[in-house]
């Protein structure tokens, strides 16, 4: 048992795997292959299974489990299939903002459907001028008699094509300078509602990626999430935690590198030996070693501070920077080491574990905004 990991996160390990064996090792490949839409049938799987809702309240249909062992959960999926990962990880983004800031009828109502699989859930806040800088917010619900009339444009929002209900956030009423970013709750079956998938992802494609306009969606003023002008607030609160669980994608992806790396230089042959014997080989595996045990421990760490409600932001933007690079660095040391077999998709798993572990370093706020954020939390 690694360090660090108690009987629970190994109880998670071992029900992962057993799960990874009958429902992702037959798929994940086609998956990834297939024309890209949202795997409907497979996220139910997920969800009948009890690992969709793994981090959400019990009172509200959830699991109830812990941060420390939702990040296991999300770095054991990882580890089998980044993709499936994200697929459980993205419903607990978008409902968290639910149960963490609405009022007890918005949670009866929507909770238990987003933890069953019933209704999928998405975080609606990136637009394409307000990515990093995520307070720019364009879209603009307006207020008529008792409903918001919202109009405008999202992009990059993870299960945005296939959501059945929108976190969305945008600034309430017009007018100049920085934005009063509220948060909204938007069944997407609403008229003026659309979805689109977008296509050609490198990485992370059965959880699919979408763009959505509004327009004139009107939707009746007690959907508001919280209060008016705290959306940005709430976004970022929800942002420090999701950050812990990317950092779990990415010392799951790292261990499955070093795995790959160790089975496959332990077999192939060249110069009369297996290359494991070579030094240059055993440099590798070392130094992935070492950097995935610092990225796992930081990862732990972070989650347990916020289990403890202790301030975490500083350390989950840490372990995210820290752990998705390590993850980087792993599956490129992995690619050399497997060379032709690694950069060859038939051959192995490397190939595909290197497009999906790169936006790991681009989402939920770059590794330069936890740059930002890390330095904005010691030099304040
Ligand atoms: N939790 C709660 N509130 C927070 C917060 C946090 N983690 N971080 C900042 N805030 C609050 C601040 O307290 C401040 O409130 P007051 O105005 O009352 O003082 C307000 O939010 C603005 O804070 P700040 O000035 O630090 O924010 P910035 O506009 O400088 O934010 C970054 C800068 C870049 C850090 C922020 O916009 C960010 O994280 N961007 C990335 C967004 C992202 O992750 N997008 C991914 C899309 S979702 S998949």
């Amino acid at each position: 048992m690694p360090f660090n990991v108690d009987e629970k996160q190994q109880a998670i390990r071992d029900r992962v795997r057993e799960f990874a064996q009958k429902e992702i090792v037959p798929v994940f490949m086609e998956l990834d292959r297939k024309k890209e839409e949202f795997p409907r049938e497979y996220y139910k799987k997920l969800a009948d299974a009890g690992l969709v809702g793994f981090a959400m309240p019990k009172e509200y249909g959830g699991e109830g489990h812990d941060n420390l062992e939702y990040a296991t959960l999300v770095e054991e999926l990882c580890y089998w299939d980044a993709p499936t990962g994200l697929l459980a990880a993205v419903p607990e983004l978008a409902t968290y903002p639910i149960y963490a800031f609405g009022t007890e009828e918005q949670k009866k109502k929507y909770v238990p459907k987003c933890a069953s699989g019933e209704m999928i859930p998405a975080f609606v806040l990136t637009e394409r001028n307000a990515g990093s800088d995520a307070a720019n917010q364009q879209t603009t619900a307006i207020i008529d008699d008792d409903h918001f009339v919202i109009n405008g444009e999202k992009i990059f929002i993870m299960h945005g094509d296939a959501a059945d209900l929108a976190v969305l956030f945008c600034r309430i009423g017009e007018g100049e300078g920085r934005p009063k970013v509220s948060a909204i709750l938007v069944e997407t079956d609403t008229p003026g509602w659309q979805g689109f998938t977008l296509q050609h992802k490198m990485g992370m494609r059965a959880a699919t990626t979408g763009r959505i306009e509004l327009k004139n969606v009107r939707v009746p003023v007690s959907q508001q999430l919280g209060e008016t002008g705290k959306g940005f607030k709430y976004a970022m609160n929800t942002l420090d935690g999701a950050r812990i669980g990317v950092a779990a994608q990415g010392v799951g992806m790292a261990q499955r590198a070093l795995d790959e790396s160790i089975k496959y230089s332990k077999k192939r042959q060249a110069f009369g030996a297996p290359i494991a014997k070579l030094q240059a080989i055993q440099w590798m595996i070392a130094e992935m070693s070492t950097q995935l045990e610092a990225a796992r421990l930081m990862t732990y760490k972070a989650a347990q501070m916020q289990d403890r409600g202790e301030r975490f932001s500083l350390e989950a933007a840490q372990a995210k920077m820290f752990a998705t690079e390590v993850a980087r660095f792993c599956v490129d040391r992995a690619m050399q080491i497997h060379g032709g077999y690694g950069y060859i998709g038939e051959f192995s798993i490397i190939e595909k574990l290197y497009r999906d572990q790169r936006v790991t370093e681009i989402y939920e706020g770059t590794n330069e905004v936890q740059r930002l954020v890390v330095a904005g939390n010691l030099l304040r």
